[in-house]
């Protein structure tokens, strides 16, 4: 039997995003928490197949347009991704409505805005075009707060290192300059890679955090390598690893607005303050710490990112189940 997608695949300041358009399956579920648990449960291998290889690659991230189930909101999404499917992903967010919107599939009740549930909550998206394109996409996202600090590790053959944990929709380890660790180009993308997979599974075993109003969403997944900036204008540089093999081309949406939560807690940014985040590869996202929030009991920050999109073409794709490889395959 042959299921077939279609896709509008792009990218988000260098990462990939592959809209799924056409193909979704249909969820259960009161909300997009609840229709992610579902989609894991049973449709799982639409992600892998779609995401894996010989159809994906390493980095692929993505996602499908859903109704959404409350009567604020636009829309709703759910997210794939090669890591699984994501409580929130910013670079994603920003490709999918700006290809959502250059091709009809959403239609704003006010124009210049769009209120999108996600698995992690409700996000608030405003957009400016230029024609028929979208130039730039701003999320205020789900509130973010630090889980922890001092997380004491040592990494075989690299060396110590103290880490903070913060959400802004995932769960980021986070690596600021310190013993071994001098800057990114001093290790360079595979060592990165290498080094995160360890620094992930040690925080892990360390410690596991869980979100205080939604235990669903849990767990280190991902590791933030931070740095100072390179280019003229911009205030932090970083290097986002996910996945198993993955180091994020974007400067990470959610990524960023961790690191935002983060810099609040030790007293470097205030709200009101812009963060222009440059990613590995060079691209920048302006982060902006919106207000101050509650999460839990926890004091948190409400962050805000803007980045902008552009697609690469429309793909029809099938996932054959004659082919020995339906399900997709990573080499790790
Ligand atoms: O932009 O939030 C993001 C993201 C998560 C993983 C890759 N990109």
């Amino acid at each position: 039997m042959r299921h077939s997608f279609f896709c509008i695949d792009g990218h988000t300041a260098g990462n990939p995003v592959r809209l799924v358009a056409g193909g979704a399956p249909l969820l259960r579920g009161a909300n997009m928490g609840e229709r992610r648990a579902d989609f894991l449960e049973r449709f799982d291998w639409i992600r892998t197949g779609l995401c894996f290889e010989p159809r994906g690659h390493d980095m692929m991230s993505g996602g499908f347009l859903y109704p959404p189930t409350r009567d604020d909101a636009d829309c709703g999404i759910l997210f794939i991704e090669t890591s699984g499917c994501l409580p929130m992903c910013g670079h994603g967010t920003i490709g999918m409505v700006t290809f959502a919107l250059e091709n009809g599939l959403v239609t704003p009740r006010e124009p210049g805005r769009l209120r999108i549930e996600v698995p992690a909550g409700v996000i608030d998206v405003t957009y400016q075009t230029e024609g028929d394109r979208v130039r730039a996409v701003r999320i205020r996202n789900v509130p973010a707060y630090v889980a922890a600090t001092g997380i004491a590790i040592d990494v075989p053959g690299f060396g110590p290192l103290t880490i903070d944990v913060s959400y802004g929709g995932n769960y980021y380890a986070i690596v600021e300059p310190q013993g071994a660790y001098a800057g990114l180009d001093t290790l360079g993308a595979s060592r990165i890679v290498e080094l995160s997979r360890t620094v992930r599974a040690l925080v892990q075993a360390a410690y596991e955090p869980a979100h205080p109003l939604d235990d669903r969403i849990r767990g280190v997944t991902h590791v933030l390598w931070a740095d100072v900036p390179r280019g003229e204008g911009a205030d932090g540089r970083n290097a986002v690893f996910y996945g198993e093999r993955a180091i994020d081309r974007s400067p990470c949406g959610t990524g960023t607005s961790a690191r935002l939560a983060h810099l609040v807690a030790q007293g470097r940014l205030a709200v009101g303050d812009a963060f222009v985040h440059e990613s590995y590869i060079g691209s920048r996202f302006v982060g902006r710490v919106e207000a101050a929030v509650d999460v839990g009991g926890i004091p948190g920050i409400v962050p805000s990112i803007e980045g902008s999109a552009i697609a690469t073409g429309f793909n029809t794709i099938w996932i054959d189940r004659a082919d020995p490889f339906w399900a997709g395959f990573t080499v790790v």
